[in-house]
């Protein structure tokens, strides 16, 4: 297919002639008619992944690399003085996801296609995505994000169900994405929706009548469970979306000539975490109603379906009120009461039991009826066995198994990074893009002065590119010749944004003083706090105020800058991490699952900063103690710690000047002048009584290993050398090799 061609055809004009956005439609036109032309993923049996979250970004250029036309295309339009990077403007990305759970969603979907395995995506089409943030007064404001056009990748399909609530029907219909692999077959993203669905009743903030399902069940995706009402809409959402996967698979299974009895041999469920649990009760429930008895669908369903648990958090551990499914879901009590009689009946540990107090503990619906258990890094998967699910463990060792994440190196350095990526590839040739683990060759490159200077040029290069898009777009004005020191996720207190901020401050404290760093620091956060989550909304909050202070003082700003971009998303941190030097992985240790993002960063060249904790640990054994620089306790001193439950922040407050002093900033008359007394008083009191973190105990040794980086910075060839090394082992942090360690070990696809 010939894009001048596709263009004259559809506007009667050319290249040179068309707009950007006529040049967009017509890129879309002519990727989804490749994709359809693309072979899809075939076979007897199938895994569905199904998920609350698919946080695919954009997609022209991604599919325009997938599909091999990239640099054709790029080309062309150059050719006619037009640029890629403006016609990609006009894409909306759609927010289909919080963060990290839905971010690996869709790198799986780009390596299940990848590698030409038959699975395919389930999930929910919401209407207006996560909230989209907007900064006023230095507070977080939510705004809808709507991302749905006349024209965009979303396919209407004809497959409708009828789905039951408690004393209402609604009429689901499945949108389709298709998903291109690199260089090979397609896969597909399935989104369900509701026919009845009404935009009408959102306005401009995100607050809408919750108690009208059949109109709002796919408007909004829950950043949070803070309201009851709220609660008991994602539990409508959540069975919607099963209930329609449920019977798409066994619809599926059927077709292909599945008797039932032997569905295992037909599909594989993976269970995204507990959003999508109730899976499990209405499978059994379905298979009921095409004429199999409870007994023999339970062993059926068990050979089906596997779970991925992506946290230790145990408020994060999902467990509904019977009340609640009582109402919404009537029709699968009785199984899930059946379900946990069994496991009564069978087991008696009664910290396993399904139904407590009252209340359904999803995950141990799915560990007892699942075949397959996994957690999402080493560290995780062995804390989820010998302490969090220790219990399960015993009664089933042989379902607990490991698969550490990935990301897809399409998007994470071809796409966001075509420079490095290039030149890697003229260094070691492309093996690599399907088989990662081939940029160990770069090994051969560490005391190669040329490509070490090229390795710096480059990301200095993006620096620059960084700088002049927050120009244009957050109107910064940034020292792009400066150390980048960035921190974009989600905003949550155990990921420690506040550690960071409090680094910042006693920086500050002494750049005033007169200790002046020798180069200049700028520190980047990205990151949206969910709408109910007060302390975070204060940690954001803090943020905002210190950018203000920092960056309008003129004895300070020579040397420090703080930037906190708007709206942190997939298009940002395509633009962020290829720009990155320092990338801050600092969560307490034990408590973040994993962590995706520190690969991404460390697949462009940036070093991590960071706590022994989730992926984190891997990546510190992959480059060697000189490659990364890590600080803290570590996570069996902190799970002994909270065991005890003698934590005392006060205590290392008194005992430390450093870290008293930059407290004790968070409520000085500096701050209050810009910002909030409430917000900034709230947050200063949290962290003097609670700091349920751990922040105070691990301050003096992170302010000692930032600095220590600093320093190293400054002697550019051992720096470059870290990046190269940092690079050369990404490669085990592909996508592609978790994605296949899950199909040799848990969905066994022929
Ligand atoms: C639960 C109940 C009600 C409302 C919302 C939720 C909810 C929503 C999203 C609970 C959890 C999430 C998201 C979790 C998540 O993103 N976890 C991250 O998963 C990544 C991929 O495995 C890991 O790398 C991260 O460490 C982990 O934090």
């Amino acid at each position: 297919m010939n894009f001048t061609k596709v263009v004259e055809t559809k506007w009667n004009k050319s290249v040179a002639e068309c707009s950007n956005e006529e040049l967009y439609f017509a890129l879309l036109d002519m990727v989804k008619e490749l994709a359809k032309e693309k072979e899809s993923n075939a076979g007897k049996k199938k895994v569905y992944y199904v998920s609350a979250e698919f946080l695919i970004g954009k997609l022209l250029s991604n599919n325009l690399i997938n599909l091999g036309v990239y640099d054709e295309v790029k080309k062309i339009l150059a050719d006619a003085g037009k640029d890629l990077a403006a016609i990609e403007e006009i894409e909306l990305e759609p927010s289909l996801g919080n963060g990290g759970l839905g971010r690996l969603a869709a790198c799986f979907l780009d390596s299940m296609a990848t590698l030409g395995l038959n699975g395919d995506g389930v999930g929910l089409n919401y209407h207006f995505g996560l909230f989209k943030q907007v900064f006023e007064n230095n507070l977080q404001k939510e705004t809808p994000n709507p991302w749905i056009t006349e024209h965009s990748w979303l396919n209407k399909t004809e497959v409708c169900y009828p789905v039951d609530f408690g004393g209402m029907r609604v009429w689901s219909r499945m949108y389709d994405i298709d998903v291109c692999g690199y260089n090979n077959r397609t896969t597909k993203l399935h989104l369900f929706d509701i026919e009845s669905v009404d935009e009408i009743m959102v306005d401009d903030t995100i607050h809408f009548d919750k108690e009208d399902i059949a109109r709002n069940l796919t408007l909004f995706l829950y950043p949070d469970d803070s309201d009851e009402q709220g609660r008991l809409l994602r539990v409508y959402q959540q069975y919607f979306m099963v209930s329609n996967a449920a019977r798409l698979i066994l619809d599926e299974a059927q077709a292909k000539g599945s008797d039932l009895y032997d569905l295992p041999d037909y599909a594989a469920v993976q269970i995204n975490d507990t959003h999508p649990s109730m899976i499990i009760p209405e499978l059994i429930r379905l298979l009921g109603e095409r004429g199999m008895l409870m007994e023999d669908a339970v062993n059926v369903v068990k050979k089906v379906c596997a779970y991925t648990n992506h946290t230790i958090l145990a408020e994060a551990l999902e467990k509904w009120p019977i009340y609640f499914l009582e109402k919404a879901v009537p029709q699968l009590m009785p199984i899930i009461r059946e379900l946990d009689n069994r496991v009564r009946k069978a087991v008696t540990d009664e910290s396993t039991y399904i139904i407590k107090d009252n209340l359904v503990h999803m995950a141990h619906m799915d560990i007892h009826y699942g075949y397959s258990v996994n957690g999402v890094a080493y560290l995780h998967t062995e804390i989820l066995k010998n302490t969090e699910l220790h219990n399960f463990y015993k009664l089933y060792p042989e379902k607990f198994n490991n698969k550490t994440n990935g990301i897809t190196f399409r998007r994470w350095f071809m796409e966001c990074n075509p420079e490095l990526s290039a030149y890697v590839t003229s260094l070691i040739g492309d093996g690599w893009k399907k088989n990662a683990e081939e940029l160990e060759k770069l090994g051969a490159y560490l005391d190669d002065e040329t490509v070490k200077n090229q390795v710096l040029a480059i990301k200095a290069d993006k620096k620059e590119a960084l700088k002049e898009y927050l120009a244009k777009t957050q109107g910064f004005h940034v020292n792009a010749d400066s150390i980048f020191d960035i921190q974009v996720k989600r905003l949550h207190e155990y990921k420690r944004q506040q550690l960071n901020v409090l680094y910042i401050i006693h920086k500050y404290m002494e750049i005033k003083a007169g200790k002046k760093p020798s180069k200049p620091i700028t520190v980047f956060f990205g990151a949206k706090a969910a709408p109910a989550y007060i302390i975070a909304k204060d940690i954001i909050h803090l943020i905002l105020c210190l950018q203000q202070v920092i960056n309008n003082d003129p004895e300070v700003s020579p040397y420090l800058n703080v930037f906190m971009v708007e709206n942190y998303n997939v298009t940002l941190a395509e633009k962020l991490i290829p720009a990155c030097d320092i990338s801050e992985q600092i969560s307490l240790a034990s408590k973040e699952a994993s962590g995706t993002g520190n690969m991404k960063f460390m697949l462009n060249g940036a070093v991590t900063l960071g706590t022994m904790d989730g992926a984190n640990v891997e990546i510190a054994e992959l480059v060697g103690k000189d490659n990364i620089y890590t600080f803290g306790e570590d996570s069996e001193t902190v799970i002994a710690r909270y065991k005890r439950g003698d934590y005392c922040s006060k205590d290392y407050y008194e005992k430390d000047a450093d870290l008293k002093r930059a407290v004790d900033f968070i409520v000085s008359d500096t701050m209050m002048n810009v910002g909030r007394r409430e917000n900034l008083e709230r947050l200063y009191n949290e962290l003097l009584n609670k700091d349920w973190f751990m922040t105070f105990p691990d301050f003096k040794e992170y302010a000692a290993t930032r600095e220590k980086a600093y320093a190293d910075y400054e002697n550019r060839d051992a720096w470059a050398r870290k990046m190269l090394v940092n690079i050369s082992k990404a490669g085990f942090f592909s996508s592609d090799r978790t994605i296949a360690q899950y199909n040799e070990e848990i969905w066994k696809l022929d």
